[in-house]
């Protein structure tokens, strides 16, 4: 494959702590990911991006990092890490590794010593420290993503030291001054570590953030999570963060071949375009898709939306409907059959339209959001905010059978796993849609195989945009500039093609129309 293999390929999001557990804590580890790697060899994808298992505390479940340069025994040694980067290389699967920059944790020893350090030391400098408008009120008045005030004291106890510490997710996550260039230079390092260790691109957690208004004054508009796309104006998309991703860009270049940068960067086309020009990064994900509803005229604006800043910035869009922070897109859909055949629509959409797609484990196999119980929740963002992100956390069902936990735990495990999976969870696994060619599984395997053929032919091919439109019957059309159709039936009924070979679909065709509910990909005659 070429150097910009990412422009057209499918990355298999895995999150460890929920793939597969070998050492009976019942939380998955690398190992686990190692041994399921010939399961993702088969799924067809181009490359995984695995969520943080360096050293944590674990109250974000592993994004409040505290060693960005290790890896938590929770999940293995960094000899397995490059044991598995060795097996994945060779089974052709490219590995990415996700990289935290706004913020650390409160266990890093940097921040440990900032604080030791007291008021006024070089060492605050790394972080956010700031006087209270009064002992009782932070410096500001910014809330954090997951809810409540941005800042926290340092020592709520101590009459000598006043100061806050600005965090702009869980208090368990200070954020770094990257206005110390010093930030700057130790992240290069952290970069260079993963890149010289031979992982072929990391995912930037939260790339928009970083810098804040000079000053940290109020902000008018202080939304929190609940609020989508908007995001405090001071606090994100700041303008001298452009500079860390072209510093990040020639780091990148240097390595033979380039490794990938990809970005979340939470924000609108617009504004998430800017960070994909031609000299920061690779890739940002497609936010305002991935967020969406089965909503016909909010697909067409959104796809209008993208293809516009391509064409303005070359940044060709970069689909996803799930990750580990996203409601499942069968819950999302409607759930039940209905949600599952939309998602099933949705999947051969993000694997079907112009640029590259990202899916997060379980989507393959068509996962509903699981309603896990009150008192098995560990999201930080559901204790602080009331939102829950867990639901589509839980454990990888492997089997229908209940024994060792549906195979996500090993023989002999007494440990349950860290978020418990619900009776009907067998309903779903692995090995039930591997015996049956009707499976959500088979369909991504297809689709995946099928895309692989379009692109070796000619009829897909990289930095192509797409024409959108939207029929009376709720027939969504993206057609591709060299002619291929993604037609997505978002009516109530059946909806008539435009002329071609169907070379895919999600449901069959009834009366040569698409059911309700089904995407098919068409390719002119
Ligand atoms: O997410 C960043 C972020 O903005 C999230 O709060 C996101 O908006 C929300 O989860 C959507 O529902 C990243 C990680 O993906 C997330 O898991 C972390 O909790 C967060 O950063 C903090 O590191």
């Amino acid at each position: 494959m070429d150097e910009r293999w990412w422009e057209t390929g499918v990355i298999y999001e895995v999150y460890p702590r929920s793939f597969a557990d070998t050492d009976a804590d019942g939380i998955g580890d690398l190992r686990g990911v190692i041994e399921h790697l010939h399961y993702i060899a088969s799924l067809g994808v181009d490359g995984i991006w695995l969520t943080p298992f360096q050293p944590s505390p674990g109250v974000d479940q592993g994004y409040d990092v505290s060693d960005y340069c290790d890896v938590d025994p929770l999940f293995g040694t960094l000899a397995d890490f490059d044991e598995l980067l060795a097996d994945a290389h060779a089974l052709d699967i490219r590995v990415l590794v996700d990289l935290v920059p706004n913020h650390t944790s409160v266990d890093n020893e940097r921040f440990i010593a900032a604080v030791a350090a007291g008021p006024g030391s070089p060492e605050r400098e790394l972080f956010h420290f700031a006087q209270g408008r009064d002992p009782q009120t932070p410096p500001n008045n910014w809330l954090s993503v997951f809810g409540g005030p941005a800042w926290s004291r340092v020592a709520p106890d101590s009459a000598d030291d006043t100061q806050w510490y600005l965090h702009l997710f869980s208090p368990a996550q200070p954020d770094w001054n990257w206005r110390n260039p010093a930030v700057g230079d130790y992240f290069e390092g952290v970069l260079r570590f993963w890149l010289d260790r031979g992982v072929d691109g990391v995912r930037v957690d939260v790339a928009h953030g970083l810098f804040k208004t000079e000053g940290l004054p109020d902000s008018e508009v202080v939304p929190t999570v609940i609020d989508g796309l908007r995001s405090n104006p001071l606090a994100m998309d700041q303008e001298p963060v452009h500079d860390v991703y072209r510093r990040w860009r020639r780091v990148a270049e240097e390595y033979r071949p380039p490794r990938l940068l990809v970005g979340e960067v939470n924000l609108i086309p617009a504004r998430s375009a800017r960070y994909t020009r031609a000299d920061e990064l690779h890739q940002t994900f497609a936010f305002s898709f991935a967020r969406l509803g089965w909503e016909p005229d909010q697909w067409l604006e959104v796809g209008r939306e993208l293809d516009a800043v391509r064409r303005e910035y070359g940044a060709s869009p970069t689909w996803a409907l799930e990750n580990h922070d996203l409601v499942r897109s069968v819950t999302r859909f409607g759930g039940g059959e209905r949600g599952l055949a939309r998602a099933r629509a949705g999947l051969l959409s993000v694997l079907g339209f112009p640029g590259g797609a990202y899916v997060f484990q379980g989507q393959e196999l068509g996962l509903p959001e699981v309603d896990v119980p009150l008192d098995a929740r560990k999201d930080p963002m559901w204790f602080r905010g009331g939102v829950s992100r867990d639901g589509v956390r839980v454990p990888m069902p492997w089997t229908r059978s209940t024994d060792r936990h549906h195979g996500f735990v090993p023989e002999g495990a007494v440990t349950p796993p860290w978020l418990p999976t619900p009776d009907w969870w067998g309903e779903n696994a692995v090995d039930v849609q591997e015996a049956t060619d009707e499976s959500t599984l088979h369909l991504f395997r297809t689709a995946i195989a099928t895309r692989k053929r379009l692109l070796a032919d000619g009829v897909f091919a990289a930095d192509e945009g797409a024409e959108w439109s939207l029929a009376d019957d709720g027939l969504l059309v993206c057609r591709r500039d060299r002619g291929a159709m993604i037609a997505v039936a978002m009516g109530d009924n059946p909806a008539v093609l435009p002329e071609g070979q169907v070379v895919l679909a999600s449901a069959p065709q009834m009366d040569g129309r698409l059911p309700a509910d089904a995407a098919a990909w068409i390719i002119p005659d």
